[in-house]
């Protein structure tokens, strides 16, 4: 203002000094929008830890923005992970040879990702900090598009709120192509994976889940992998994010994926080869849960997922079944991370398709994925399932077998004997090893063992959780799915106790059959059902209908 009284012409250089604050202004704001991801992380503001919520753009503001009145239960520690702030440091969990050894890398015109992200309910700070992580840690070039899909979330205002948020964060970041869907229904994860994928442009496709933190370097080995064999499919090893602290632990490379004759996932030990390291890739029957990468045209080949299974569950165990049959195959790649919050309960709904009062909603949806998965895939080998889940048998499919079996005429896969032989030997030797599996009914009931004490009752063969019950060929030991084995206690009673390896507590554990009876084989006497309510042990009697006892399947010897 002095400066303008001086040279006489006030009212002109204030308007000059004005315009010129307001592009100075201007410009500073410019230059805020422009910022891209690479220099906030480089100037430290996305590492800003535990400074209550108080983040880089608005990152409290977007996660205040939850809409009033819900309230999902998420089955992890939500005000924790309001706190948590968008990004954190992660401990590095991978062998420290990964982080030198020099990679082998396509460009990426040639082999870039699509990631697919479905989500129903879930936590904003903990969706944020999933795409935080990716897109911090995952060389651009290589990441070609993102895809959101909100599978019909409760909070119906979170995907314009992301939108505007991602538009901020990412500001001149180049490339990237954002896809936001909106399922207005929910179609459940199976097909909204699909959804995803099949507007997927990259060369590989990526699913992961909604609450991960990928760990530095983790897409750079994976890629490796593929660029070397296209009919590959790659899983990292997947870090355990405890729900209730949200402290992120190391998960364990001396792992594979299978499965189980009730198609329920399992990890496998697996044993080191000669001169193989613990880092390296390594063949699994089954992906490491359900984060996999693979091409994204041999994924569209195989059709998918699965689009006869529902919901949750099951898919990812059949596109392994798939893939080793049809010509793929599935590697483990430690030198990769991924950090994944594994919930103790299901924290959605499954909407009920049946009125099968045996079974809970989610029971259900899965039971009927894994009938599917049985009738495509399992050849004669699906008695084995049906042995072990007899109440799949009651489930009704929509479709009929043909046309779930079709792809495999199409591509001319193996048969299911083909994978017990060459991929999953744990599968086929809990088959070599079984006399006999699943329910064991006494004349209308079934032994069961109870979950919380063990205590032995004979109940309707419907229940839900009903025993299942393996014995064993070798030791001719009757054991539950807990390890626990039918054996004979003090004053003769029938008991259930740990599977004993050896001596006495094996011996009082071994049981023959011979025909419909189970003899004990220390006391020569018959396992018996006079009072129809409790077991006891008799002398045999070939007639007697209480020493009858028929297993779901048996094997022949
Ligand atoms: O109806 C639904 N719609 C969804 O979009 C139900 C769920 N979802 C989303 C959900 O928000 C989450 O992001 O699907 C994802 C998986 O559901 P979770 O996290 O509730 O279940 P989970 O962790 O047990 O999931 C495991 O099993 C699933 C079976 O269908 C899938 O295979 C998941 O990929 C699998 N997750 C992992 O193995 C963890 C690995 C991290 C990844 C990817
Ligand atoms: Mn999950």
């Amino acid at each position: 203002m002095f400066a303008c009284r001086r040279y006489g012409r006030p009212r002109r250089c204030i308007f000059y000094i004005f315009a010129f604050v307001i592009s100075q202004l201007v410009f500073i704001l410019i230059l805020l929008r422009n910022e891209s991801y690479d220099d906030l992380l480089a100037s430290g503001q996305l590492h800003r830890n535990n400074d209550s919520g108080k983040n880089y753009l608005d990152w409290s503001e977007f996660i205040s923005h939850r809409r009033k009145g819900l309230e999902v239960y998420y089955q992890y520690n939500l005000h924790l992970s309001d706190t948590l702030g968008v990004i954190r440091k992660l401990p590095s969990t991978r062998h420290c040879s990964c982080d030198s050894r020099p990679r082998n890398l396509p460009p990426p015109s040639s082999c870039n990702v699509s990631v697919v992200i479905s989500f129903h309910n879930e936590a904003r700070s903990m969706l944020l900090r999933t795409i935080v992580s990716l897109l911090s840690r995952t060389p651009k070039e290589y990441l070609h598009e993102l895809i959101i899909v909100d599978d019909g979330s409760e909070d119906v205002t979170l995907l314009d709120d992301l939108r505007r948020w991602m538009d901020v964060f990412l500001g001149t970041r180049d490339r990237l192509g954002l896809i936001f869907l909106v399922n207005q229904e929910r179609m459940g994860l199976i097909w909204s994976r699909n959804r995803g994928a099949l507007l997927a442009s990259g060369h590989h496709v990526l699913f992961l889940d909604s609450h991960c933190e990928v760990n530095e370097g983790w897409l750079e080995p994976l890629l490796e992998r593929l660029a070397q064999d296209p009919n590959l499919a790659v899983s990292p090893i997947l870090d355990p994010i405890d729900p209730k602290t949200l402290s992120y632990r190391r998960g364990n490379e001396m792992l594979k994926g299978g499965f189980d004759w009730s198609l329920h996932f399992h990890w496998l030990r697996r044993r080191l080869a000669n001169q193989e390291l613990p880092e390296m890739p390594y063949k699994s029957p089954a992906f490491a849960g359900g984060v996999l990468m693979m091409s994204r045209d041999w994924f569209l080949k195989l059709g998918g997922f699965n689009a006869y299974l529902k919901i949750w569950g099951g898919e990812s165990i059949e596109l392994a079944i798939k893939l080793w049959l049809c010509g793929g195959q599935i590697e483990i790649v430690p030198c990769s991370r991924i950090g994944h919050i594994f919930r103790r309960r299901h924290a959605f709904d499954f909407p009920p398709h049946l009125d099968d009062h045996q079974l809970s909603s989610a029971q259900e949806t899965y039971l009927h994925n894994s009938k599917i998965i049985a009738e495509s895939w399992l050849d004669e080998y699906k008695s084995m399932f049906y042995a072990l889940r007899p109440a799949a048998r009651r489930i009704p499919l929509a479709h009929t077998y043909d046309e779930m079996r079709q792809l495999r005429g199409e591509w001319q896969c193996h048969p299911f004997e083909w994978y017990l032989r060459h991929v999953s030997p744990e599968l086929r030797m809990h088959f070599d090893e079984l006399a006999a599996t699943g329910t064991l009914r006494n004349e209308d009931r079934c032994l069961h063992a109870t979950h919380k004490d063990s205590d032995l009752i004979l109940v309707s063969c419907h229940l839900s959780d009903i025993t299942q019950w393996r014995m064993l060929r070798s030791s001719g030991q009757l054991s539950t799915q807990r390890e626990l084995c039918l054996g004979v206690a003090i004053g003769r009673r029938i008991a259930l106790a740990p599977c004993g390896r050896n001596g006495t507590a094996r011996m009082a554990q071994q049981w023959l059959r011979r025909g419909t009876h189970l003899l004990h084989a220390e006391t020569h006497l018959c396992l018996d059902n006079p009072l129809k309510d409790r077991l006891e042990l008799s002398p045999c009697r070939s007639q007697a209908v209480s020493q009858s006892f028929q297993f779901a399947l048996e094997m022949e010897s």
